[in-house]
């Protein structure tokens, strides 16, 4: 059986971007044609300034959302990183395989690195490592294969070749992952700035939908979304970025083509009504069964509990293969 890992950081609320681009085929898919693993990647949320009452609030809730969206514990093993130490161990190994010329290469890490100058803060080491670490998330489980967004291709791409490199150098030790994307949807722009993407740390509320948004602010933000001169409705990304986006979005939420759906629009209006619609209509059911697990943190707790117990076993094996591959003195 193919062998599945992918995650998301606790730094904001969970968006309606990592809805489509990821959490969703890992609940539709994934989870049954696979061997899943999904994390809440809490050690990537550190990596720039953070406010730690809130990362922990996040942690619970991004897990809780995960669960709410259909993640079934008995498909699938859903866990916190920071519960199993063997990503932090490969991740230095990996460190030793990498190079700072490819890690300061990174889109990511040029981006959050002016901002957080640009705020005055420092840029933490962690910001530029951080894709070593999520290396080690996917190398530690002999994974095949990473369902994210469009946003992750690199640094899946730095994963594969770290494995490359690593199994050339010292034996055959990972196996050799890629990136698989959604077909629609797989880079939610934000509604406010549709050459932005709609990322949960970002600023601009307006822009972007969260999964625990109300129905009628899901409303309020499509039916204000940005969307690009002209009025005929048409699918082109390039020069009506604002258009595309919603018709991305209503094609996803409605399992049909983007194309296809502009043809049945002659204007903004009614597109970013029927959006509007679809989109609450698809977070209803996640918003619901949310306000239910929340109310029984202990069940939540006993999830991550055992699904770290589970990822242990799985990556153990591995790192510590890996641990002598490169030369470590084993313990005995
Ligand atoms: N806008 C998006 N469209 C499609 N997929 C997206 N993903 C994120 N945003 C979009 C995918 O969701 C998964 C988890 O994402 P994440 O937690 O790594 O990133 P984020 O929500 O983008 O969070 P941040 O903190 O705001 O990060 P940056 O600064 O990176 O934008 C991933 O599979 C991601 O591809």
């Amino acid at each position: 059986r193919t062998r599945t890992f992918s995650g998301v950081k606790p730094t904001g609320h969970l968006t309606l971007g990592n809805y489509l681009g990821a959490v969703r085929r890992w609940v539709e898919v994934d989870q049954y044609a696979s061997d899943a693993l999904f994390s809440v990647v809490d050690l990537h949320a550190l990596t720039v300034e953070h406010d730690p009452a809130r990362i922990l609030r996040l942690s619970r809730q991004a897990a809780t959302l995960l669960l709410a969206s259909g993640l079934d514990p008995a498909l699938c093993t859903v866990y916190v990183q920071s519960h199993v130490d063997e990503h932090a161990r490969l991740s230095y190994l990996l460190e030793c395989t990498a190079t700072d010329g490819e890690l300061r290469r990174m889109i990511q890490y040029k981006e959050k690195s002016v901002r957080a100058r640009a705020a005055g803060d420092g840029v933490r080491l962690s910001l530029l490592t951080y894709p070593v670490l999520m290396a080690a998330d996917i190398l530690a489980y002999e994974t095949d294969e990473v369902p994210v967004g469009e946003d992750q291709r690199q640094h899946v791409e730095l994963a594969r070749d770290l494995a490359v490199r690593f199994n050339q150098r010292y034996g055959h030790t990972f196996t050799v992952p890629r990136a698989t994307h959604p077909a629609v949807a797989a880079r939610v722009m934000d509604l406010q700035d549709p050459s932005s993407k709609m990322g949960k740390s970002h600023e601009s509320g307006a822009g972007i939908v969260y999964l625990l948004d109300e129905p009628d602010v899901v409303r309020k933000k499509v039916m204000r979304a940005v969307t690009d001169s002209g009025s005929d409705v048409a699918y082109d990304k390039e020069n009506r970025p604002g258009v595309a986006n919603l018709l991305d979005i209503l094609a996803a939420a409605t399992d049909r083509e983007p194309a296809a759906v502009a043809e049945e629009y002659t204007s903004y209006g009614s597109l970013k009504r029927d959006t509007a619609d679809a989109v609450v209509e698809l977070l209803r059911p996640v918003r619901e069964r949310h306000a239910e697990l929340a109310a029984d943190p202990a069940q939540v707790d006993k999830v991550l509990r055992e699904g770290a117990e589970r990822a242990r076993g799985m990556a153990r094996p591995v790192v510590d293969r890996a641990y002598r591959a490169i030369g470590l003195l084993p313990a005995v």
